[in-house]
């Protein structure tokens, strides 16, 4: 095992400096196993770096402190021990010190790993006063990425769909890469905040694709053991149709013996080549996938039957609520897209066998900028539900605007739907199958695209580790690990700029694109840059309904599409009611008019001006704080990708502002109270 060093490649939030407090000093690695020699190849290479020494005492156990001595030459400063002192429970550790030793232990390898990556966030402070001992366990077992890589790059969507960073690092031109180095070095990156899990393929499985499964199996092994050495189990996203279309068979019915059977070979299969391989990740009858729907069976039979070929190797199913119309009628307004997922499935709580995991997107209807925490959270306690975000910013600026999403994140988790009365989101997920998100990354050489967009990748693994922690305490941590204090001339400088630019980017973003929780207006597509009306009579969904009087979605049970009825009912009363619902989300509840006063005492209209010209600003004004930092205080390739970044932010802020408030102001006929130009 050796951990990979690459110099055409950004470090991101793991460069050789982060390792500097580890490397100088005596770290003693305590048990064996192939978790345990990454541990003790991370100490090594970081003291070979900066001089400090390691030892390895493969089989030891019980008071490893005792043993360091005993092992007879000199005191260590850091022992890492696999020992029966952690927490017995998941992939958590044990963080001690005491008489000038630092120590780490876990009962799962993997805690220990994830001990080391936390000694190396805390730096010198790990060696500075005595601590108390700290447990530290993850609050979700599972904290998975997934990947919606193509093999074969497709003609609309290309190699990685909504991918904004480069090519896929798993895929290219059809094929696995020849080189995984890159690989591994991802599979650290995400060890290191906490990812546990990652799917490999696109949820949209095309025929190239599918053939992972099968003839290409070999290829999922291969990127499995570049993976395993982290701790990370891989996954695939699966056809529901692949007994038809890979096995010959006439039907995919879940109900028939032939395909149960097939489903179980194949699977038996797949567990021969990669013995730890995770599960499969579906989505059905959604967006043109094949699903139950074809043979008039449900949901739950259509997971149940890859769940059972799962089952006897400790394998998880991760079926996606995903489920809604892409055909509908824009004159119909009874069908509201909002209301599909929970339509579907809370009927179904309580049919899934215990490895299903019913993964729900955040909101109702698709990763837009703000909408409410999705009502399935509430309705389905017999089920274990995961939670889905999406870390690729596919409506939140596509990587090429800043926007920082950890505070949207922390805002869902800490959601709790039963008003004060129940779980949280995030308990919802700890108990049920974890957190899941869309990853970011790429072949680019900044992982992200934006470079500041690694720091959303972080955050995601970060809150699935510990879902209570405070994004500006993440970003915080971020920085210290990418732009280590000791080797940058102004730390504190540059902390207060990146967090001027990341802290409230995500209201900022809101600000200049679709008003008061109403969603879309962007081009239909690519979903980049505005378009308000560009979805508004397709057969995806209608978003906005705006007339010459008023504006918004009218999702009451009073007189709409009756959506607000799904959440219990503190939440369904407060959404329901005009005067009680958020200001952020009046539009997605309620069609109102221009000139209805919001909570903040501005009207509808005026908000939209104010938000419109504020956030052009805000990113005009995080524009000019890049281009002030001294030259040199970070990589000069990194603070060009970044400025590049701002200008097309600016760019496209600006065509976002002049379009929505020329659009209402057009609409309404209502005159920006302040006189700013509207065109
Ligand atoms: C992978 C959105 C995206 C699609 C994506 C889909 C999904 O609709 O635009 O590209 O498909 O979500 O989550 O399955």
């Amino acid at each position: 095992m050796s951990v990979p060093e690459l110099t055409d490649v950004h470090p991101a939030w793991l460069p050789p400096e982060a390792f500097r407090a580890v490397g100088t000093r005596r770290t003693l690695v305590c048990g064996d196993g192939p978790l345990v020699r990454t541990a003790l190849a991370e100490v090594t290479q970081a003291c070979r770096r900066y001089g400090g020494a390691v030892r390895h005492l493969p089989a030891a156990t019980g008071d490893v402190v005792a043993a360091a001595v005993a092992a007879g030459d000199g005191p260590s400063d850091l022992v890492l021990a696999l020992s029966g002192t952690g927490p017995a429970d998941g992939d958590g550790f044990l963080l001690a010190r005491a008489a000038g030793v630092t120590l780490v232990s876990a009962d799962d390898p993997a805690g220990l790993l994830h001990g080391l990556f936390h000694v190396v966030r805390l730096g010198a402070s790990a060696f500075g006063a005595d601590r108390p001992a700290e447990q530290h366990r993850s609050a979700m077992r599972r904290r998975m990425v997934n990947h919606w890589d193509n093999v074969v790059a497709h003609p609309v969507m290309g190699q990685v769909e909504r991918g904004y960073s480069g090519g896929s690092l798993f895929w290219q031109d059809g094929t696995l890469r020849t080189d995984l180095t890159r690989v591994t070095a991802y599979a650290r990156l995400l060890a290191s905040c906490g990812i546990n899990a990652v799917s490999v393929n696109n949820v949209n499985v095309h025929a190239t694709e599918a053939s992972l499964l099968t003839d290409r199996l070999g290829d999922v092994a291969a990127i499995a053991a570049r993976f395993r050495p982290y701790g990370i189990r891989v996954h695939l996203s699966v056809s529901f149709a692949a007994p038809v279309t890979l096995g010959g068979l006439s039907t995919a019915d879940p109900h028939d013996a032939q395909v149960r059977a097939w489903w179980a070979r194949i699977t038996a299969r797949v567990y021969e080549t990669i013995p730890d391989f995770g599960g499969y990740v579906v989505k059905a009858d959604s967006e043109g996938q094949p699903g139950p729907f074809a043979y008039g069976r449900s949901h739950a039979d259509g997971a149940n039957v890859l769940a059972d070929a799962l089952a006897p190797f400790g394998g998880v199913v991760d079926w996606r609520a995903f489920v809604y119309n892409h055909h509908q009628d824009w004159r119909d307004r009874s069908t509201d897209r909002a209301r599909a997922a929970h339509d579907h499935f809370a009927p179904l709580d309580g049919e899934f066998r215990d490895n299903v995991h019913l993964q729900v997107k955040h909101g109702p209807i698709d990763f837009q900028t703000r909408e409410p925490v999705s009502p399935v959270f509430a309705a389905m306690p017999a089920t274990r539900i995961a939670v889905e975000l999406q870390v690729t910013q596919e409506y939140t600026g596509q990587q090429r605007h800043v926007c920082y999403l950890a505070p949207m994140w922390s805002e869902v988790l800490g959601f709790d739907p039963w008003d004060g009365e129940g779980p949280s989101v995030a308990d919802v997920a700890a108990v049920g199958g974890g957190l899941v998100a869309v990853s970011n990354a790429g072949a680019d050489r900044f992982w992200t695209g934006h470079p500041l967009a690694q720091a959303n990748l972080y955050a995601f693994g970060r809150l699935a580790w510990s879902p209570w922690l405070d994004p500006a305490t993440i970003l915080d941590e971020w920085i210290d690990l990418t732009f280590v204090p000791s080797a940058t001339a102004d730390p504190e400088l540059l902390r207060r700029t990146l967090h001027a630019l990341m802290d409230h980017s995500w209201q900022t973003y809101e600000q200049y694109t679709a008003p008061l929780g109403i969603g879309f207006m962007v081009r239909p597509g690519d979903h980049y840059g505005p378009d308000v009306d560009g979805y508004e009579y397709s057969p995806w969904g209608t978003y906005h309904f705006a007339d010459r009087d008023g504006i918004g979605v009218d999702r009451t049970q009073a007189s709409g599409t009756g959506f607000t009825g799904q959440y219990p009912p503190g939440w369904a009363a407060a959404y329901e009611s005009l005067d009680r619902c958020p200001d952020e989300l009046l539009l997605f509840f309620h069609h109102v008019p221009y000139d209805h006063v919001l909570h903040s005492g501005v009207t509808v209209i005026q908000h939209i001006y104010d938000t419109h010209f504020a956030g052009v600003e805000a990113v005009a004004e995080a524009q000019q704080r890049w281009e002030r930092l001294p030259a040199g205080l970070v990589d000069p390739a990194l603070h060009t990708r970044v400025a590049e970044r701002l200008d097309e932010q600016l760019r496209c802020a600006r065509e976002w502002r002049d379009q929505i408030n020329t659009y209402f102001f057009r609409k309404s006929g209502v005159p920006d109270a302040c006189g700013r130009r509207i065109f």
